[in-house]
Parts: structure tokens; C-alpha cells; sequence
């Protein structure tokens, strides 16, 4: 008899380890643990969002003929951790060898590489997670003797290598990318749909009872909660977006609307990322939609290309570098996160509007965190672990094999160019074209050394300043070290010593 551990992030019954286990024989064990719900302060919606999820997903595996034994979250229980809860299970059942499917996350898989078996005192069997288009060796194999590497030419690759929008061996419609086509912003008219609302049932209701009585400290708002917490619902969800906003998704892809949750966006991360939905289903229905005329090739393309490209990508590059990856600090920034990431209060209307969405809903769009929270924590040099830990633990989908490159190669150029070739940095001017943000807030964006002058634009030269000697030389930016040199020497001193000023006191913009 084996004993088949499933994680919360592994809630997917074609899962590898479950196909080489058997329900007439083998045992499965499924647990809620505080180790796992506190290694970051996770929102208190994700918390929600996965024990329910595993809840209901340990009931589907019964009805389909397995064992379950499902650990439920106890304060008071005496197995804290994964390792704990599974070792009291080979005391009782005995079993032959603990299989699972590889770990997301570094942090647990390298514990288990280390001292599980010995520990358990039976041998642990390990299958690779085969829910990702590319393996992990399959991604070293291609970024072996590059010092660079480039999402799109992997993407390529991942093209050619799923079929998707591939006629004769050409990508369709003769271009790999249309991206150029995606930088609209919200014209002011196009309706937003508003997603599905699912009913909530008993075990719903126990597991938000639970976080919010023993998660109280944790980040964020436990209601509204909107988020699917079945498969049923998460193919509901898939189905909406879908039918109702993937034809704009292309169009609306970089922009940014006040008090608008998600736009035309697909919210389907988490349940990507917890196994609800898979990756290849999900691109499917895009192609499907798009074969069928229903969706232009932009959106297509647009979304594909975050999943087989952009996600693949960054978990290729997470397993190839971790653990040091995590250190990197290429940049050497220091400063600590300010406040306001933390309670929200501030007076910069965007980082306003992006703090509500993230606590309210567990969820921000990817320019949200890219151009706005990102942006500003690249500009004024926050620690990148700093800023890491925060993207870890505020958002529904996140897990660190997706966040730690989003944020510290991505966002924070903290691994010196490896994963992107130029920092996404950019003064309130990006900001003021792709929202609504700046004609609301107490700063004024068309200003740049006055006491009122947004602090994007100063902040962001000041990087441009202080980073010289790292991005002088790059081809991508000689444009921006141009501009800055033409300005008046009077005016760089102004603007200089504005993001100075800001930079003391950041705790209080
Ligand atoms: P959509 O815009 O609808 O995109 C479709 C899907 O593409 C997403 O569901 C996601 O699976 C995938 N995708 C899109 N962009 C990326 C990307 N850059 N990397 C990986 N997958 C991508 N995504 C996470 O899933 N977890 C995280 O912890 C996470 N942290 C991030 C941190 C930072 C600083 C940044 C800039 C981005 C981060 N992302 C993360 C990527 C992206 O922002 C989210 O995947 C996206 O916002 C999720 O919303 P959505 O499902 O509506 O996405
Ligand atoms: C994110 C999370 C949380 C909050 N709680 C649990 C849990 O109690 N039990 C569990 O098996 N998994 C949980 N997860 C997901 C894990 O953290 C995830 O499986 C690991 O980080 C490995 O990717
Ligand atoms: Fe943000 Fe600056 Fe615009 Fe205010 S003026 S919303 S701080 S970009």
C-alpha cells in the first residue's frame, strides 16, 4: 500500500501521482496546516480560496473511489506541518512508500529532498508536475549557455512545440506577437462584464468561519468573496471569460480604471495555479473561441503567450536558480517597504486604487502590479525581499515559482537583466495614459519638482540617475540617458532634489 500526498496547490485529478496510484489499494492524504498557512502572512481570501478548494476536491477523489484522509485546520492540533500530519499517517497505515507530485515551491521540495524519507523511515517517490508545458529540464536544456534569456524566443519554442496558432509551421496570421495591438487604453464606453457570482455551500461557510476567527491578523478583506472553490464553478468561470471578455482582453490588456477590479482580464490565476483549472484547458478554449471566430488573433495570441509563454518562462527560471536566485540584489537597494503597502493609506490615487483592489479582492491586474506598485518600488529602491514577501502574501494566486521572477527579475531588475533586458521604470506620464487615475489625485502629474508634483516623475529620473554605470550602455535606454543630459542642469537639480525629498519621507506621500 502507498500513501499518496496531495498539496493544496495540487488539486487536479489528472495529477501525476494519482495516476500511478491506485484507489483499490493506495491511500491518499490531504491537510490543512498552519506551517503552510503562515509561511507568508497569506491573504486571508487565498487562505479561504484553498482550504475550501481542497475540501471540496478531497470529496470529489471520494466520490471517484479513493481514500481520503483529510486533516482539518485545528489551532490547537499537535501536527503543525505537512511532515508532521504525514508522519502520523505512515505510523498508522504502514505503507510502502509516501508518493507525490513535485512541489511548487522550492522551500518545501527541497525540505522533502532533504529529510523526509529519513524521517519517515519509508521511501519517498517523486513524479514531475506534467500540468506545465515545459519541464524543468527542458527549460535548462534551453537556457543552457545563454546569459541572457528572452521570454519571446522561448515562447517561440512553446509555439511550435504545442501547435497553438501554428499554420505550416508559420504563427498565424504571419506575426508571433501582437503586442503593439495591446496598449489601449480603456476607451471609456466598452462595457466591463462582470463576473459570474457563485453560491456559496456549507463548507464554504465552515472555512470562512475558520480564517476569519483564527487569520484575523492576517492581510486583506474575507468579503465580498467571489472567488470559484470547485471545479464546477472554476469552469464557470472559464466559460464567462471566455464568452464575455476575452475578445477585449487584447485591446484593454495595459489598461487601468479606477474602482474596476479586473477589467477584461480572465481572474483564472488561482485556480491555474491550485490545479481547478489547467493551463492546457485554458488555452484551448482560447483557440477554440478564436477557430470558431468568436475572438480576434490578438486576444488570442495575447493570452496564450501569458501562459505558455510568461508562465512557463518564469517557473522555468525559478527551478533553474533557486535557491540563490531569491538573494539576488543586482541593483543594491535598501530602503524599507513603506507603509502604505501594508494599510493602504495613501494619497498617490493610482497606489490608492491599486491597494484597494488588492485587499478587497486578494487580486491585481498584471499593470497594476507591474507599472504602479512595481514601478514605484523599483524606482525607489525598495530591498527586493522586501517587496517580494509583500507580492507573496497578498494576492490569490500567488506562489513563490510564479511571484519571486515577476517580482524580483521582472519588476525589481534585482537579477541584473537575466530574465528581462530593461527595467519596466516609468514616470506618472505612462500612468496618466493608461488610466483614469491622475485626474483624481491630490498630486499633479504634469509637474515634476513642485511640492504637488507626482512623485513618478521625479522618483523615476532619480533612478535613471543613480543607476547609470547599469543601464547607460544598454540599447534599450541610451534615448532616456539622452533626454536626461538635454535637460537644463537647473531643472535636474530641481527635480533631483524633489525625489530626494520624497525619498526621506516616503512613509508619508
Ligand atoms: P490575465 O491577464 O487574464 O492573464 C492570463 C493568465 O496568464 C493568468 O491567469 C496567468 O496564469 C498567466 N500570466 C499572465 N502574466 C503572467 C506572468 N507575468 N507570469 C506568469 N503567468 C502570467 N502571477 C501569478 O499567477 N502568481 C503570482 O504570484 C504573480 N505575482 C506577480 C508579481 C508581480 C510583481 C507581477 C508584475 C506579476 C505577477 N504575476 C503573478 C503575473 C500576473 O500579474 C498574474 O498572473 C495576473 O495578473 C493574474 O491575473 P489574471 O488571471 O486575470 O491574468
Ligand atoms: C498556500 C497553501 C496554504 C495557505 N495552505 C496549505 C495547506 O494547509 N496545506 C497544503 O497542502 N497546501 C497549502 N497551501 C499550498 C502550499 O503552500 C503549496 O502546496 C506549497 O507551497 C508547494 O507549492
Ligand atoms: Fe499616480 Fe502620479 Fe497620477 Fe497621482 S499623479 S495618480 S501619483 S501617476
Amino acid at each position: 500500500m502507498k500513501l499518496g500526498l496531495i498539496l493544496g496547490d495540487q488539486l487536479t485529478l489528472s495529477l501525476a501521482s494519482l495516476r500511478v496510484l491506485d484507489p483499490a489499494t493506495d491511500r491518499l492524504i490531504m491537510a490543512e496546516v498552519h506551517d503552510e498557512a503562515t509561511y507568508t502572512r497569506h491573504h486571508k481570501q487565498k487562505i479561504a480560496l484553498l482550504f475550501s478548494a481542497m475540501r471540496h476536491f478531497a470529496q470529489s477523489l471520494r466520490d471517484q473511489g479513493w481514500q481520503v484522509d483529510y486533516h482539518h485546520y485545528r489551532a490547537d492540533s499537535d501536527a503543525t506541518s505537512l511532515l508532521e500530519v504525514v508522519s502520523q499517517a505512515v505510523n498508522t497505515h504502514r505503507p510502502d512508500a509516501v508518493v507525490l507530485t513535485q512541489c511548487g515551491e522550492y522551500r518545501l521540495q527541497n525540505a522533502m529532498d532533504r529529510h523526509w524519507s529519513g524521517h519517515l523511515g519509508v521511501p519517498i517517490e517523486i513524479y514531475g508536475d506534467d500540468r506545465f508545458f515545459c519541464t524543468t529540464s527542458q527549460f535548462a536544456q534551453w537556457a543552457d549557455g545563454k546569459k541572457q534569456l528572452r521570454m519571446e524566443f522561448f515562447y517561440r519554442e512553446m509555439r511550435r512545440q504545442t501547435g497553438y496558432l501554428m499554420k505550416d509551421e508559420q504563427p498565424e496570421g504571419g506575426q508571433w506577437n501582437y503586442d503593439a495591438d495591446n496598449r489601449k487604453r480603456w476607451d471609456g464606453k466598452t462595457p466591463f462584464p462582470t463576473p459570474p457570482q457563485f453560491e456559496r455551500d456549507a463548507i464554504d461557510e465552515d472555512v470562512m468561519a475558520l480564517v476569519s476567527e483564527h487569520f484575523a491578523d492576517h492581510p486583506g478583506e474575507l468579503t465580498p468573496f467571489y472567488w470559484a472553490t470547485t471545479r464546477e464553478q472554476a469552469l464557470d468561470a472559464l466559460s464567462f471569460f471566455i464568452d464575455q471578455a476575452l475578445s477585449r482582453f487584447g485591446d484593454f490588456q495595459d489598461a487601468m480604471v479606477r474602482g474596476e477590479r479586473g477589467l477584461f482580464h480572465s481572474l483564472l490565476s488561482p485556480y491555474i495555479n491550485c490545479g481547478l483549472l489547467t493551463p492546457k484547458e485554458v488555452c484551448e478554449a482560447a483557440l477554440n473561441a478564436y477557430e470558431q471566430g468568436h475572438i480576434p488573433l490578438n486576444a488570442c495570441e495575447g493570452f496564450i503567450r501569458q501562459i505558455i509563454g510568461w508562465r512557463e518562462y518564469v517557473r522555468g527560471i525559478y527551478w533553474l536558480h533557486m535557491p540563490s536566485y531569491a538573494k539576488e540584489n543586482t541593483l543594491g537597494n535598501d530602503r524599507a517597504l513603506p507603509r502604505y503597502f501594508w494599510d493602504g493609506d495613501t494619497r498617490m490615487a493610482c497606489m490608492s486604487d491599486c491597494f484597494d483592489n488588492t485587499f478587497k479582492h486578494a487580486y491585481a491586474h498584471h499593470i497594476q502590479r507591474l507599472m504602479v506598485t512595481g514601478n514605484f518600488a523599483l524606482i525607489t529602491g525598495i530591498t527586493p525581499t522586501e517587496i517580494c514577501d509583500w507580492y507573496l502574501a497578498v494576492y490569490a494566486d500567488a506562489y513563490e515559482w510564479v511571484e519571486l521572477p515577476n517580482t524580483l527579475g521582472m519588476v525589481m531588475h534585482a537579477d541584473g537583466g537575466y530574465l528581462g533586458s530593461k527595467p519596466y521604470a516609468a514616470s506618472g506620464n505612462y500612468i496618466h495614459k493608461m488610466s483614469d487615475y491622475c485626474k483624481q489625485c491630490h498630486y499633479s502629474v504634469k509637474t515634476q519638482a513642485e511640492d504637488d508634483s507626482c512623485p513618478f516623475n521625479s522618483l523615476y529620473w532619480h533612478f535613471i540617475q543613480r543607476h547609470r554605470e547599469n543601464f547607460q550602455k544598454n540599447p534599450r535606454m541610451s534615448m532616456i540617458y539622452r533626454s536626461f543630459e538635454r535637460m537644463d542642469d537647473d531643472k535636474k537639480r530641481r527635480i533631483i532634489a524633489r525625489a530626494d525629498h520624497l525619498l526621506d519621507h516616503l512613509d508619508e506621500l
